[in-house]
């Protein structure tokens, strides 16, 4: 069998034939967590600690496109009338802007608007799954888990932003479906270093009872090694 050299084990990759697939998952990506001027901002965070993830997850999309294996980008975001997002959450913070107002990257955090756009670096390719998503999670409200059954696949591997809001509550999400979850520690990011650290500690405390932590190269390795 081959494995991924993981933390708090070696995370099992399924066989190329198996039937069984293994999908990279991108979460919220967004211009509107990453550049100035949009909701994270907003919030009051420094949006360069995301920035620098970038690279990383670019690097991991070529190696998912190369060896032809799938891949799901999430975008966090509201109907126009944000009859999908519930009053408490657009109470919530104490900024400036709120979710629906107008900012410099149009409404905030609002379908369609420049800023729910994906980073240009990790724009979708025609094929690739984009899920819409109104909460923080990647499976509440959309029809991911049935678009995953669909594909076959029963391995995720999650990147993205935030480690500890939208990336941690996809990836419990996903493991209390029975997906096996890898998260690449260098693949996503916070703008709190420390909520990141403890994230990752928590998925691999208890032998992995969330999951597995991994790096971008330990993965691309044994892609190559399995699929290549
Ligand atoms: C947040 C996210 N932090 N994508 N969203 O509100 O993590």
């Amino acid at each position: 069998m081959n494995t991924v050299q993981a933390s708090p084990y070696p995370y099992p990759l399924p066989a190329k034939d198996s039937g069984n697939r293994v999908a990279l998952v991108i979460i919220d990506m967004q211009r509107d967590f990453i550049e100035p001027g949009g909701f994270g901002a907003a919030l009051g965070n420094k949006v360069e600690y995301l920035q620098k993830i970038v690279p990383t997850v670019a690097g991991l999309l070529k190696t998912f496109r190369e060896l032809r294996l799938p891949v799901i980008h999430t975008r966090e975001g509201h109907r126009p009338d944000l009859s999908d997002c519930p009053p408490a959450k657009k109470r919530r913070g104490n900024s400036t802007f709120r979710i629906g107002d107008r900012g410099p990257m149009g409404r905030i955090l609002v379908l369609g608007e420049p800023g729910n756009d994906i980073v240009p670096e990790l724009r979708p390719e025609d094929g690739e799954l984009v899920i819409d998503k109104p909460g923080k999670g990647a499976f509440y409200a959309t029809d991911l888990q049935e678009r995953l059954k669909g594909l076959g696949i029963t391995h995720l591997i999650f990147t993205g932003v935030t480690t500890e809001v939208c990336v941690q509550t996809s990836m419990r999400e996903a493991n209390d479906r029975g997906y096996e979850c890898l998260l690449i520690e260098d693949g996503t990011e916070s703008y709190f270093p420390d909520f990141k650290q403890a994230t990752i500690r928590m998925i691999q405390s208890q032998g992995g009872i969330v999951g597995w932590i991994t790096t971008a190269d330990r993965l691309t390795d044994s892609l190559r090694q399995t699929y290549g």
